[in-house]
């Protein structure tokens, strides 16, 4: 399986990918953390990147695809992947499918995590990261609306969008998420034949 999970910030994208992977067997890729981890062990991309993460903005799209070319090719991909915060912008999304369709892999589901603003807001002011202060959380959900969020109509038109209602326990919007996953998948399966 190959598996997109994307939302703005605070709706619970790393929160439902660490049990995803766990459920699911499938090699998780978060962005934000490999960017954070590059960062920390001091790898020049990593630096680069850390200009744009303390301020909010989307961290480049060639940064970000050295890094995820770099995770893809080193991994075994037999049993799937699950890209966690990964495509945000269009280009992000068109490289994607272009590093699938070189592995004959198709992706399997695009699901979107839904929030209203307040509820993000009260998350991430709990969190603390050191992203979340106000004026970087207002630029993250700035960039969310005119960047990422119309990767939503870009699945969509590939037919492999599920938009889930990410307020709730953990536990409920986990059982709504793999609900929308196994959907996709079976309506997959049955294209193929
Ligand atoms: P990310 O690391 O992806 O983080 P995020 O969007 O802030 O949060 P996420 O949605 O994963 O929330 P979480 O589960 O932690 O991105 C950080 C930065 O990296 C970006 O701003 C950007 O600069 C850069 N970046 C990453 N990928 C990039 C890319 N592809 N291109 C360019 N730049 C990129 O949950 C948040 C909080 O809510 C937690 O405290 C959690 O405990 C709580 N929570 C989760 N689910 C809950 C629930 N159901 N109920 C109550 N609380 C919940």
């Amino acid at each position: 399986m190959r598996i997109v999970l994307i939302g703005p910030p605070g709706a619970g994208k790393g929160t439902q990918c660490l049990r995803l992977a766990e459920e699911l067997h499938v090699t998780h890729l978060s962005t934000g953390e490999v960017l954070r981890a590059a960062r920390a062990a001091g790898e020049p991309v990593g630096v680069a990147a850390g200009e744009f993460l303390d301020v909010g903005k989307l961290v480049p799209d060639d940064l970000v695809l050295q890094l995820v070319a770099e995770r893809l090719r080193d991994n075994d991909h037999e049993q799937g992947y699950l890209f966690d915060g990964f495509p945000r912008t269009r280009n992000q999304a068109e490289a994607l499918d272009y590093l699938l369709a070189e592995r004959e892999t198709p992706l399997t589901a695009a699901i979107e995590l839904v929030a209203p603003t307040d509820e993000l807001l009260r998350r991430l002011s709990q969190r603390g990261r050191s992203d979340d202060t106000d004026a970087t959380i207002r630029e993250r959900l700035r960039q969310y609306d005119e960047l990422t969020a119309p990767m939503s109509g870009y699945y969509a038109e590939r037919g492999v969008l599920a938009r889930v209602d990410a307020v709730g326990t953990v536990d409920e919007v986990f059982k709504l998420v793999t609900e929308a996953i196994s959907g996709l998948a079976k309506k997959q399966q049955a294209a193929a034949g």
